[in-house]
């Protein structure tokens, strides 16, 4: 059955990554299921027709036969369940890897988000510049956490799985602030990631689209 995403026809980080859709993209390149992609500019994703199948009109949506699944974590772990490759098989090692993907969109991309809020679209207001060191200072209290948990490992709990997939996903949109880079397990930790092949495949099918 084919499978269709949805993604921006132009994305605003010009092609580094950061859209949603390129996590989905990366787990289907896990699992080796091949995919169509439905491009949306930023007006067609607030009309009826993506509505229906987005209630936030947001990408990336995901459509197999009758199914419409929104929510990377819901589409990721959609994936995961119905492919070997991102997720453990024992029950225990399976719930884990699960609590990690909605630690990865719970947990740490809050804190990250609304720094790139603070930064990108709040600097000018006139709390913009005194907030700062707060919304940073959330996100270093997060990362010090995982970083303590990570350790030196090589994911966060045995074999690559789902959950490290979402969280080095989450992990990504720090990378231009610099505080990924002050946390040197983390930032090896989301270089494995990007290293991984069907990662390379995931970034270069989302760059062909937005480069330029
Ligand atoms: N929690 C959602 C967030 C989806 C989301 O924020 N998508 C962004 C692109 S990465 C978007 O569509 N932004 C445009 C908008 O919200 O109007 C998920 O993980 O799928």
């Amino acid at each position: 059955m084919t499978i269709t995403i949805s993604a921006f026809e132009k994305s605003p980080d010009g092609g580094k990554g950061l859209a949603r859709d390129t996590r989905v993209r990366w787990a289907l390149e896990e699992v080796g299921e091949p995919y169509a992609v439905r491009l949306l500019s930023f007006a067609a994703m607030k009309e009826p027709a993506h509505l229906a199948l987005h209630p936030f009109g947001q990408i990336p949506t995901y459509e197999e036969g009758d199914l419409v699944l929104f929510e990377t974590g819901a589409i990721v772990l959609h994936i995961a369940q119905r492919h070997a490759g991102l997720l453990p098989d024992d029950a225990g090692a399976r719930a884990r890897a699960i609590a990690w993907m909605f630690a990865a969109v719970n947990t740490v991309e809050p804190p990250i988000l609304d720094l790139v809020n603070a930064r990108l679209f709040e600097r000018e207001k006139p709390w913009g510049e005194a907030r700062l060191p707060l919304v940073e200072g959330r996100v270093r209290g997060r990362l010090k956490q995982l970083s303590a948990r990570l350790k030196d490992g090589e994911w966060l709990d045995g074999a690559f799985s789902a959950g490290d997939l979402m969280m080095a996903s989450v992990l990504l949109r720090l990378r231009a602030s610099g505080i990924l880079d002050e946390f040197p397990n983390l930032a090896a930790y989301v270089a494995r990631g990007e290293a991984r092949p069907a990662y390379k495949r995931a970034f270069a099918a989302q760059l062909a689209i937005n480069a330029g």
